[in-house]
């Protein structure tokens, strides 16, 4: 493994790429390609050479094992790989199948010939990760498919089926049946063809050029606020059509360098990794059996039990939806059908895909319809009391091995899993809304949960196309607990001084997609008044501004009842400051005594956020998260988080951890509203102490 495999059928030599999982073009692998090459140019009866790729790939690229490791750039690197390539006196053919990525792609562009299967994903995802292609890919790939379509997949990152590209001069054949055998055929067919040809030599003749490049330059950069690698990309390929190779390939490098030292690359690539050691449960070994999920239903058809159901539809899983009233059920599939035909005027869905869709949701009136589902969610009201009479009722009608879910946001997974006899089949997940586009699944495992329900749960995330972050049981669990002091500071920011608008603007200015106050508009006001309450009772020694509260009591919910923290137009969205709020949030500081202050945007910015990455150290120490990256997933995917942050923790660790204790002693010093708001986490302590950062947990 991680190695080239040899073998001669005729006059052909074929060197297979041999690195599971996707022939990741690691340092040993480049070595074999390389000694492949040498060994079949040294044998005078092999005439040609194909390179393929075994098991589901031809190669995903540069091997993200060795990432910020010296071997990624060890000789031969991969441009050297694809100078040798080019440099053979024997025709080379990249036979492609499954995959041909980033520096897998590359690879290929060096080869004489290039022949594919269909349906092989064929693209450069480097963007995705804050660089570009950084082996001669902006340059060849113009010169085999124009520039028009270099630059979108280069700047997309999205790759595209190997047929999509039949008409452009990247392949020579695409082969039916047998690749490598069609691979072979076509090699003996080319053997004695001269001169070899290489894609580096391509003139690209293209008039346009110059107004194209233009266009590019001022769309892309619009489109790309806070992520420098997009417009670099169009740089780069603009070289393509205006320099020679050479000099061309020069400035792909001094572009790939600035990209890969940036703190936005650092950041995407963080998430890139995150996102991977996310599904890594640590007492959960590869390969624990899992239940089949071939049917599912889903308690209750309103916002979250629709956008519940319409994930599953859309993987195709057939899903009972059940309501107590047939009013509530045809809102419900009414509400999801006018979401898909959204869908279908906008070009995403095709006519007869919402239909099979629909087809799929079986609308209920009775427990019956669920027993033999073999998953069942729970989408109901947020209260203990009717979450009880739920899973007692579950616990009677579903079959005996069927998961019990509930999509409780902040509830107790345990007590809800003791309303039943069976609590190691219970399990939280925890969709956020919409729940068909929010990606975020907080799985959220009981003490009692089963370790073939969690692995259940995690690969049911993966079909759903969700991105799982296992939570343990905790107020809130990992997101909505760490939103908790993120809150709270913004309000006792209103008393000492800020307003709304501007803690929103500072925090919006920072990145995030939205403020704490113009989300608690959207969310709605009663939402979070209900969660307070509880807490005055059960955590009394957690404080809060008053303010939230003083608008509720108004009626002032946000969005919902046409005003909040800021005032609505009827049918209207947009937040629009309040002389009214404003006039309530000085008269709170003035209740309380306190002398209003300038307060600057960055001193919003850094209470704000550092008191997410303080709650969300916590989480770590406690269990409750299995690693801090999780925490970063959670923001960046479930709330907002600018990615190119790298998400709260990830941002921390660029700040310096010694800074942020630094930071949250001065807070402490001056707490605002609650004196034991800025004790910094055990965890934070210990690392800055170090010198240390997230990543080393
Ligand atoms: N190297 C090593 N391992 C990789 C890998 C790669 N490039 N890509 C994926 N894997 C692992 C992944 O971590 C997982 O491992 C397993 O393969 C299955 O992945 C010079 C510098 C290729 C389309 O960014 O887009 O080339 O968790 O679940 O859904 O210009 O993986 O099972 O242990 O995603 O079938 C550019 C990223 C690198 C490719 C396959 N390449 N990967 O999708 O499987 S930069 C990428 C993907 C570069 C050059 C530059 C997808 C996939 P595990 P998976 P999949």
């Amino acid at each position: 493994m991680n190695s080239a495999d040899y073998s001669t059928h005729g006059a052909v030599a074929v060197v297979t790429l041999n690195n599971p999982p996707v022939n990741g073009l690691s340092h040993e692998l480049r070595g074999a390609i390389v000694a492949g090459l040498d060994q079949a140019l040294a044998d005078p009866a092999v005439k040609a050479i194909v390179l393929i790729g075994a098991g589901k790939a031809f190669s995903g690229g540069a091997d993200i094992r060795e990432f910020n490791t010296p071997k990624a750039t060890a000789e031969p690197n991969l441009g050297s790989v694809i100078r040798a390539v080019e440099r053979s006196p024997k025709p080379v053919i990249a036979a492609i199948h499954d995959v041909a990525m980033g520096g897998g792609l590359e690879l290929a562009l060096g080869c004489h010939y290039r022949v594919a299967a269909k349906g092989a994903q064929i693209g450069f995802p480097e963007v995705k990760l804050g660089i570009l292609p950084g082996a001669g890919g902006t340059q060849r790939f113009p010169r085999a498919v124009g520039p028009e379509t270099a630059v979108s997949l280069i700047v997309s990152g999205n790759p595209v089926p190997s047929e999509a590209l039949e008409s452009t001069g990247l392949f020579d054949r695409l082969i039916e049946g047998d690749l490598l055998q069609g691979a072979i055929a076509f090699a003996d067919q080319v053997v004695d063809r001269r001169p070899l040809k290489l894609v580096r030599d391509i003139k690209i003749d293209y008039p346009h050029a110059e107004a194209f490049f233009a266009w590019a330059r001022t769309s892309v950069g619009a489109s790309s606020k806070g992520f420098p690698a997009p417009v670099k990309c169009v740089e780069a390929v603009a070289a393509s059509v205006s320099k020679p190779f050479e000099e061309g390939l020069k400035l792909e490098r001094d572009l790939f360098t600035q990209l890969v030292q940036s703190t936005e690359s650092k950041a995407l690539r963080h998430l890139f990794f995150a996102e991977r050691a996310a599904a890594k449960i640590p007492d959960l070994p590869e390969g624990t059996p899992t239940r089949p999920i071939k049917s599912a239903a889903v308690i209750g058809a309103g916002t979250m039990g629709g956008g519940i159901a319409m994930n599953f539809a859309n993987a195709g899983i057939p899903i009972t939806v059940l309501e107590v009233k047939q009013e509530a059920l045809d809102k419900g599939l009414a509400a999801v059908r006018k979401n898909y035909e959204g869908q279908v005027r906008k070009g995403k869905l095709k006519p007869a895909a919402l239909e099979e869709r629909m087809g799929l949701i079986k609308p209920s009136l009775d427990y019956a319809d669920l027993g033999q589902a073999d998953l069942v969610i729970e989408a109901v009201f947020e209260d203990m009391a009717v979450k009880e009479a739920v899973f007692k009722k579950l616990d009677e009608v579903m079959k005996p091995g069927a998961i019990l879910a509930t999509n409780t946001s902040t509830l107790d997974v345990n007590r809800i899993a003791g309303f039943t006899r069976r609590p190691q089949d219970v399990i939280g997940l925890h969709f956020f809304s919409p729940a068909n586009v929010m990606r975020l699944l907080e799985v959220v495992r009981g003490k009692a949960t089963g370790k073939d329900v969690l692995a259940t749960a995690m690969g049911l995330a993966k079909k759903l196309k969700k991105t799982a972050v296992v939570s343990g049981v905790c107020d809130g669990f990992i997101g909505n607990r760490m939103l908790g002091p993120y809150g709270r500071q913004a309000g006792f920011l209103l008393e000492a001084g800020a307003l709304p608008w501007q803690v929103d603007a500072a925090l919006e200015r920072f990145g995030m997609a939205m403020g704490p106050f113009r989300m608690a508009d959207m969310a709605g006001g009663d939402i979070g008044w209900a969660v307070r309450k509880r807490l005055y009772v059960e955590k009394p020694q957690v404080k809060f501004s008053k303010i939230a509260d003083r608008l509720c009591e108004l009626g002032r919910f946000g969005q919902k009842t046409g005003a909040g923290y800021y005032r609505y137009e009827p049918g209207k969205r947009d937040a629009i400051p309040d002389s009214e709020v404003e006039a309530l949030v000085v008269g709170s500081s003035k209740e309380l005594g306190v002398t209003r202050r300038k307060i600057t945007d960055d001193e919003i910015v850094e209470r704000c956020i550092f008191a997410l990455v303080n709650e969300g150290a916590k989480i770590v120490d406690e269990g409750i998260a299995a690693r801090a990256s999780d925490c970063d997933l959670v923001y960046i995917t479930g709330y907002g988080f600018p990615q190119v942050r790298g998400g709260p923790m990830f941002y921390a660790s660029t700040v310096g951890l010694y800074d942020v204790v630094r930071s949250m002693k001065r807070f402490h010093a001056d707490p605002l509203g609650d004196p034991g708001f800025w004790r910094p986490a055990e965890l934070i302590e210990r690392l800055a102490a170090e010198g240390k950062s997230f990543s080393n947990t």
